[in-house]
């Protein structure tokens, strides 16, 4: 009997769970490609050091961040996979300037949003790190171009992130529906663990950079010395770990615009959207500090947002003092 038993597995989970709905056909193999994906990733994380893989690849992607080797790895074999899954029209992804066309027919009925590799700057230091994806389903009828990924939040059909920290873990969001799975290191496969995941009532934690502080408008300051007052602060600085240990615990996530960054650093389209996404169908909500970020009518690939998300009454009243 290996560790994980007789316990679901997220092929069988999806291939159930989207079977019988013709508006979903191929959602399953998209879902089953992203797996297959980080355990290849899972597998070099856990040996960067000993492959020799850790360190810098000497370039700088769009974003203007100098571009580690494990990103490049991770974004390469995620396009791979989803390429292959033969379901997929378009990937956006947070390393590659312009996204990637992989078919146009009515088969290729998804369009990815993806960030391979989230939290770069811990990989050197082993702290968990993870991989973001948003998906959307495309009007056959269209053509695939550039401007197909321009669709907000609220639109996506799935959305899923992968921890690779002291286990490895890919949670994924339909409506209503959050489930949590654990890579078995026996068998390969992920194995339900965390099934109808909700935010908890109680709130513990706040993770935001504090470092930030002082280049914050008076406001969002009003905010952050709130929550300071009430909650205990975590923050890993990897975003994906930081969301999923409030998910599990409850908490409220933010990195608010400041002086410095008037839009936010992180990215709407494959980090916010995702993972806003997955707070509110388990419960919570997410925000720029003035507007949800689901109703954001994106209008560029790698446009970056203010993101305060988690425990729906802890975020509104973080809003309300921010003045949104
Ligand atoms: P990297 O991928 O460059 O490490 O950035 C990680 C990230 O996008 C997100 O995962 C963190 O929440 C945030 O940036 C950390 O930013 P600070 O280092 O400014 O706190």
């Amino acid at each position: 009997m290996t560790v994980s038993g007789k316990r679901q597995t997220l092929n069988e989970f999806v291939t159930s769970a989207f079977s019988g709905d013709a508006q979903l056909d191929g959602l399953d193999a998209v879902i089953s490609a992203i797996a297959e994906g980080a355990r290849q990733v899972h597998r070099q994380v856990e040996a960067a050091a000993l492959a020799d893989v850790l360190g810098v690849t000497g370039e700088t992607n769009v974003q203007g961040e100098i571009v580690q080797r494990l990103d490049t790895a991770s974004s390469d074999i995620f396009v791979d996979v989803l390429r292959n899954s033969g379901r997929v029209a378009i990937i956006g992804c947070e390393e590659l300037e312009r996204p990637v066309i992989a078919g146009d027919d009515a088969k290729h009925a998804y369009m990815v949003l993806m960030d391979p590799l989230d939290g770069s700057s811990n990989i050197d230091v082993a702290v968990s790190i993870g991989s973001i994806f948003g998906i959307w389903r495309r009007n056959p009828s269209d053509p695939v171009t550039d401007d197909s990924l321009l669709r907000p939040g609220h639109e996506q059909v799935v959305a899923a992130y992968v921890v690779y920290g002291s286990s490895t873990v890919m949670v994924t969001a339909t409506r209503n529906s959050v489930q949590g799975f654990t890579l078995d290191p026996e068998t390969g496969s992920f194995a339900i663990t965390h099934p109808d995941l909700r935010i908890p009532e109680e709130c513990p934690y706040y993770s935001t950079n504090e470092g930030n502080f002082k280049t914050l408008d008076e406001s969002t300051q009003r905010a952050v010395t709130s929550l300071r007052d009430t909650y205990s602060l975590r923050y890993v600085g990897s975003l994906v770990a930081d969301f999923h240990r409030n998910l599990l615990k409850g908490g409220i996530f933010l990195y608010p615009a400041d002086r410095n960054r008037p839009d936010g650093r992180l990215r709407l389209m494959y980090e916010a959207n995702p993972l806003g996404f997955v707070a509110e169908q388990a419960g919570g909500a997410a925000s720029t500090g003035r507007q949800r970020i689901m109703d954001i009518m994106p209008e560029k690939l790698h446009q970056r947002t203010p993101l305060i998300l988690g425990n729906r009454d802890v975020v509104e009243k973080a809003v309300a003092i921010i003045g949104g």
